[in-house]
């Protein structure tokens, strides 16, 4: 019988490709660049599977590609990339790759938070640079430890950012659609709505998912009740925070810093931000380790392999898509 075949929509490592060609054909796209709906149809029209690299997969895609593929299988835990309710639609599972990233995004959540305090990429760049004055009054930052983190999404990576708070003697506070007694009970975060938790923290950190509902959950009027001392870090998706609004925030001195390592337009950045000697910039490597990598391509197989023996994803996300078959 023949193998079963995937289409794997970015470069990804030689070791997951070899995983995968232990039971499939597997055809990548060698290009180190999203694929266009257009190109994702054209290229992946007749596999039985599609690993999805941040290739946005529309109603249009679920339905050129649904006479064959039975899995988007995700390499990432967030999915907005994909319209789930269209592969639903058209039969085909959707996967993702929850907890083998969340240590690697909460440890890149706290690089960036600590980065930006204590303004190490400055402190580099002066050393670098030959400079001679390393005086006590040189490049001082901000303290991390005893200080106020307020965190806005208490699911996976929120409390992992939350246990690395509590090793610098941090006070907690989060936000959610409503209090995770997990979370507190892990942690000893408190819950807070969204204003209080703006107004009273000196670190606040992102981690929702991108839906409609979270949109700019950070604009002009959310920087405003921060702290002028406070900095903003975001690891999750770029569009929870108005960029735009957060250059002039950070160009006005409204809030003291930012560590971002996800923006709207990506790998574009907004006018201006690039230029500001107060935000650490990073290029959406959060889940970035040797060891999340592997384990993401891990779980991207399970999944597959899982759909194409005839059943579910193990990290499933439409699991309706069984219910219906
Ligand atoms: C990946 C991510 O870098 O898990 C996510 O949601 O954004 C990251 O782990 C990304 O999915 C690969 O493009």
């Amino acid at each position: 019988m023949s193998k079963a075949r995937v289409y794997v929509t970015y470069p990804l490592g030689d070791d997951i490709l070899a995983l995968l060609r232990e039971q499939c054909e597997v055809v990548m796209n060698p290009e180190e660049r999203s694929l266009s709906p257009e190109e994702l149809i054209e290229n992946a029209r007749g596999f039985d599977a599609v690993l999805t690299v941040s290739a946005g997969v529309n109603e249009e895609v679920a339905r050129a590609l649904a006479s064959s593929c039975k899995i988007f299988a995700n390499y990432g835990v967030g999915y907005n990339n994909i319209d789930v309710e269209a592969a639903s639609k058209h039969g085909i599972y959707v996967s993702n790759t929850p907890d083998v990233l969340t240590d690697a995004t909460a440890d890149f959540a706290f690089a960036l938070l600590l980065s930006a305090a204590r303004r190490v990429v400055e402190c580099d760049s002066y050393v670098r640079a030959g400079k001679k004055n390393w005086g006590p009054m040189n490049l001082i930052g901000a303290q991390v430890s005893g200080k106020t983190i307020g965190i806005l999404g208490g699911g996976r990576i929120g409390k992992a950012v939350a246990k690395r708070a509590q090793g610098f003697n941090m006070r907690i506070l989060y936000n959610d659609q409503r209090p995770n007694p997990d979370f507190e009970a892990e942690t000893g975060g408190i819950f807070t709505d969204k204003n209080t938790l703006l107004s009273e923290s000196d670190f606040v950190s992102v981690h929702v998912p991108l839906l409609p509902s979270t949109h700019h959950l950070i604009g002009a009027e959310e920087l405003e009740l921060m702290k002028t001392s406070a900095i903003l870090i975001n690891d999750s998706r770029g569009p929870i925070i108005d960029e735009q609004a957060l250059v002039a925030a950070l160009q006005g001195g409204v809030i003291a810093g930012a560590g971002l390592d996800v923006f709207e337009s990506e790998p574009e950045l907004a006018p201006g931000l690039a230029e500001l000697p107060n935000v650490v910039l990073a290029p959406h490597v959060g889940s970035s380790t040797t060891e999340a990598r592997v384990a993401m391509g891990e779980l991207c197989a399970r999944n597959i392999f899982a759909v194409l023996d005839g059943g579910a994803p193990v990290t499933c996300v439409n699991p309706e898509v069984g219910v219906k078959a």
